[in-house]
């Protein structure tokens, strides 16, 4: 299994001239404010400091670098589906993950992350449109599965890969960010998109 012995934060940017030019495979975080995107690389990075949580929704409006064991890179990209956003806002966000997903090659795989007790939004919706149109490999993640009963959490997480439009052939890894459950399962799955470790 994959070890994480090393974590950095590299850059921020706006457009794809300022991403990485290394050519090393992305993970890239997707999903709507606040579902736990930071958190997540946090939590599988064993450092709570490394990206920025707010309890304020809506702050990330960069894509934010993180290289993991000199490797390959975790990718905080932009929430959507902030409310309170304006249209503006909500084109340069979409024009920031469309040049990310035609720009930012090689990106191995995306984690979309959805939080396990809500249905899916429209917003979840068209990002799953997304994925499969640009025929993105892609993890599903069900965030705060500590706020669900045991026995509520897979069916839960196979109902909402369901109502996403997704086969079975993609898979969901419910998991918490708190009680740290979860999160191996997600890098085995991580594993299979990076090169064999020598
Ligand atoms: N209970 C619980 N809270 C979480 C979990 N993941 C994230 N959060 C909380 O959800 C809020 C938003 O998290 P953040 O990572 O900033 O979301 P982002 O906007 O998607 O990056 C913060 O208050 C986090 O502490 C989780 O697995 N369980
Ligand atoms: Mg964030």
């Amino acid at each position: 299994m994959m070890v994480i012995r090393k974590a950095e934060f590299v850059k921020s940017a706006a457009n794809a001239s300022q991403y990485p030019q290394d050519g090393l495979p992305h993970f890239a975080m997707v999903g709507k404010s606040n579902v736990g995107k930071s958190s997540l690389i946090n939590a599988l990075t064993n450092n709570s400091k490394l990206a920025k949580i707010s309890s304020q929704p809506g702050k990330t409006r960069l894509i934010n670098f993180f290289l993991v064991n000199d490797s390959f890179y975790l990718v905080d990209l932009p929430g959507y589906g902030f409310a309170r956003v304006s249209q503006n806002e909500k084109a340069a966000w979409g024009k920031m993950i469309n040049e990310y997903f035609e720009k930012a090659a090689p990106i191995n795989c995306l984690i979309m992350i959805l939080d396990i007790r809500h249905d899916p939004t429209a917003d979840d919706k068209q990002m799953a449109e997304w994925i499969r149109y640009y025929q993105m490999p892609v993890i599903l993640a069900a965030s705060k599965s500590d706020k669900l009963g045991k026995t509520r959490i897979k069916p839960q997480a196979v109902q909402l890969r369901k109502q996403l439009g997704f086969s079975e052939d993609i898979p969901i890894v419910p998991y918490s960010a708190v009680s740290k459950t979860g999160l191996e399962e997600l890098l085995i799955l991580m594993d299979d998109y990076l090169p064999a470790e020598d």
